[in-house]
């Protein structure tokens, strides 16, 4: 009999930078083209990992920015975070260093896993964002380098490290 454990993982990240499209993939296994901005979207997925069933419940959210203030829901009972940055742009990096703070505060001493995702990898001529440079930010962070159009982000990893 499997151990089935429930994972809340939260997806945040600038606007644009491809949550949607990376939360989507994950869960349906395509890259739909086009833009819609989110509002806020959850999605749920099964896992075995091992033995071990996980019930992961993901949250889709708002593009932010440095001055969003992060509800409660974002902090309670969230087990991870998948930060999302696009290569193209440094904003959105920015953003990311900002929105870590934030969490880093909501959590206080607790550590809770986060996952860096630079998006987008597949527009690398129009890269901004040197990897040296999102490197040093790593020090307690996994970075993934990853275009959901490119099918990249098929490679589930950013999600299911989460759970473990
Ligand atoms: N070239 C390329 N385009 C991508 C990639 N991922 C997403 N996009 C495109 O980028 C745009 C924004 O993608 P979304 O997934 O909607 O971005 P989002 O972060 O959810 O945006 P908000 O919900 O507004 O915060 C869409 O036009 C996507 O098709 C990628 O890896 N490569
Ligand atoms: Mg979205």
């Amino acid at each position: 009999m499997p151990l089935v454990r429930y994972r809340k993982v939260v997806i945040l990240g600038y606007r644009s930078v491809g949550k949607t499209s990376l939360a989507h993939q994950f869960v349906e296994g395509e890259f739909v083209e086009g833009y819609d901005p989110t509002v806020e979207n959850t999605y749920s997925k099964i896992l075995t990992l091992g033995k071990d069933e996980f019930h992961l419940h993901l949250v889709d959210t708002a593009g932010q920015d440095e001055y969003s203030i992060l509800p409660y829901s974002f902090i309670i009972g969230v087990h991870g975070y998948v930060l999302v940055y696009s290569v193209t742009s440094l904003h959105s990096f920015q953003v990311i260093e900002s929105l870590y703070q934030k969490l880093h505060e909501g959590h206080g001493k607790t550590r809770v896993p986060v996952v860096l995702v630079g998006n987008k990898a597949d527009l690398s001529p129009e890269r901004y964002v040197n990897l040296c440079y999102s490197g040093q930010k790593e020090v307690s962070w996994t970075r993934n380098q990853s275009g959901s159009h490119s099918g990249f982000a098929t490679d589930s990893s950013h999600f299911t490290s989460l759970c473990l």
